[in-house]
């Protein structure tokens, strides 16, 4: 009965009295419910034009909002993050167990306003703007909403990740993954190793152009976040009630690091002072020479990190490292023998394992991607599981918490269909009700093991997506389905609705109109996409 994207657990409608916004309109919040409250006169203030001043300063008789913190809806509905929703004639009632539940409670209602609440300046003089009587009792299925964001194969300048992070919490997603360094481009400023931003941070040329044959482009690229401006996102999505992951990759995808540092690399095998910032896709052999002045270098970046990023998770990449170098270098295979390893799988473990011993003793947790599991899982360590489901399995049989992203599902650089006016070379197609479909919690876990099943998160790796229009292309109408899968109690992938989803989409595009996001049109690409 509602069009409310992530559908909420529960709607009903209630009464005949619409409510009405209107010049009048007060704000009473009660303790904690501040930021909420100036989030909606920031939005919704902004997108009508009226003052939804404080309640104490409204007239006698006018309508209010009332926000409030309520702590016992986290039991009543089973999340810390829940809400309740209600609307009469005489007022709009926002309940939070929390303060975030509150906020995903006020986003909800920015959607009841309809698509107009969404602009940032009223675009007519609309005096009253109604709603209709409902109640919403509303929680998140899971704790990890996520978002990953790739800002190594094309940087995104700071306004461009705020923008994220403001559609992220539209979306009631909580957690933004930053994937900042990789082979193409190290993104974030350390200041003990400042070559790192220096040199790491742009290459020479880039490979461009989308359709069947991508081009080379003889343009530099490159950009990277000051620690300032990663407080700003940081704080930013504080507000927001997101919390940000930043993922520094490790043993592998650290070209633009060797290339900055070349004694980083595995210097027995190759010259690593002729290497650049890689100007390639795909996965470089150039990975990370596994020594102690390698782990003391990672340590002073990650003791930066850790200033910089208060989350209790720490991404350490640790996937796709080329094991070829380490085979050939005579310092690679001391190490091995040195250590009792059997082989290069268990090198690349105990280099996970290094810096699970180090987070854990700075109270954080480490995650990275599933092949941390080959060699041996470190033991507080949690897993991404992209390459399908199976390393999530094995993680979470053996007690580890997980994130299910599977590619088969949530990867939103692959294509969106497969015609041939789709814009992105990569073959694969996930198409919207393909990711519709995605259920995190495959039916091989107990309902005990299934609990460290945290979330999921949609993973937007940018190879071929150079601008925030493609970036928005791409992720949408995609991200709001996994939106969906993370937040909404959805039934069994066979009884899934998604013809009533896709309905519910006709709202939810509108909105994003609003929002000046360059979506996938359901027609299909624009001829300009
Ligand atoms: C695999 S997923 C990668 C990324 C690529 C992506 C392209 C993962 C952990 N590694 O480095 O960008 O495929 O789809």
């Amino acid at each position: 009965m509602t069009d409310v994207i992530p559908a909420p657990l529960s709607a009903e409608a209630r009464g005949e009295e619409v409510f009405v916004l209107d010049w009048d309109t007060g704000i009473e919040e009660g303790r904690g419910a501040e930021p909420a409250a100036q989030w909606l006169r920031a939005t919704v203030g902004a997108a009508t034009g009226l003052p939804l001043r404080q309640a104490a300063e409204v007239p006698d008789g006018a309508n209010r909002i009332l926000l409030r913190i309520q702590p016992p809806l986290a039991d009543e509905l089973g999340s810390p993050e829940a809400y309740r929703l209600t609307v009469d004639g005489d007022r709009v009632v926002i309940d939070g167990a929390s303060a975030a539940g509150l906020f995903w409670g006020a986003q909800t209602f920015r959607q009841l306003l309809g698509p107009d609440a969404f602009r940032r300046a009223p675009v007519t003089r609309k005096p009253e703007w109604e709603v209709p009587p409902v109640t919403i009792r509303d929680a998140p299925r899971f704790p990890w909403r996520g978002l990953m964001l790739d800002v190594s194969r094309h940087f995104m300048p700071k306004d461009g990740v705020l923008r994220y992070l403001d559609l992220m919490a539209a979306h009631k997603l909580n957690v933004f993954h930053f994937h900042l360094t990789d082979d193409q481009g190290w993104r974030i400023e350390i200041k003990r190793h400042p070559k790192l931003t220096e040199t790491g941070s742009w290459r020479a040329r880039t490979k461009f152009g989308h359709g069947a044959s991508p081009l080379w482009e003889e343009k530099p690229h490159g950009g990277y976040y000051t620690q300032d401006d990663i407080r700003e996102i940081v704080a930013y999505a504080a507000e927001r009630h997101i919390s940000v992951v930043p993922e520094i990759d490790i043993p592998g995808h650290s070209q633009a690091a060797i290339a900055a540092y070349p004694e980083l690399g595995n210097t027995d095998v190759i010259d690593t002072t002729s290497l650049s910032v890689w100007d390639n896709w795909g996965v470089s052999l150039n990975v990370l020479a596994p020594t102690d002045d390698t782990l003391r270098f990672y340590e002073e970046v990650f003791e930066e990190v850790l200033e910089l990023f208060p989350s209790e998770f720490i991404h350490v990449g640790g996937d796709e490292c080329a094991k070829e170098q380490w085979k050939e270098s005579p310092t690679a295979q001391t190490r091995i023998r040195d250590l009792g390893l059997a082989d290069e799988d268990e090198l690349q473990s105990w280099f996970i394992r290094h810096f699970d011993n180090w987070l854990t003793a700075r109270g954080r947790r480490l995650i990275g991607w599933d092949e941390i599991l080959e060699g041996g899982l470190a033991p507080g360590a949690a897993v991404s599981s992209w390459r399908g489901y199976q390393g999530g399995i094995t993680a979470a049989q053996a007690g580890h918490d997980v994130v299910m992203c599977p590619e088969q599902y949530v990867y939103l650089d692959h294509r969106q269909d497969g015609g041939a006016e789709e814009p992105v070379p990569i073959g694969y197609v996930r198409t919207l009700e393909d990711v519709y479909s995605f259920e995190p919690v495959p039916p091989q876990l107990t309902p005990d093991q299934a609990r460290h099943v945290l979330g999921t998160q949609a993973n937007l790796w940018t190879e071929v997506m150079e601008d925030h229009a493609r970036v928005d292309y791409q992720a949408f109408p995609r991200l709001a389905a996994v939106a969906e899968v993370a937040w909404s109690a959805l039934p069994a992938p066979a009884e899934r609705d998604f013809a009533a989803f896709e309905q519910r989409m006709t709202t939810h595009y509108r909105r994003l109109d609003a929002l000046g996001v360059a979506y996938r049109p359901p027609t299909g690409p624009l001829p300009w996409q």
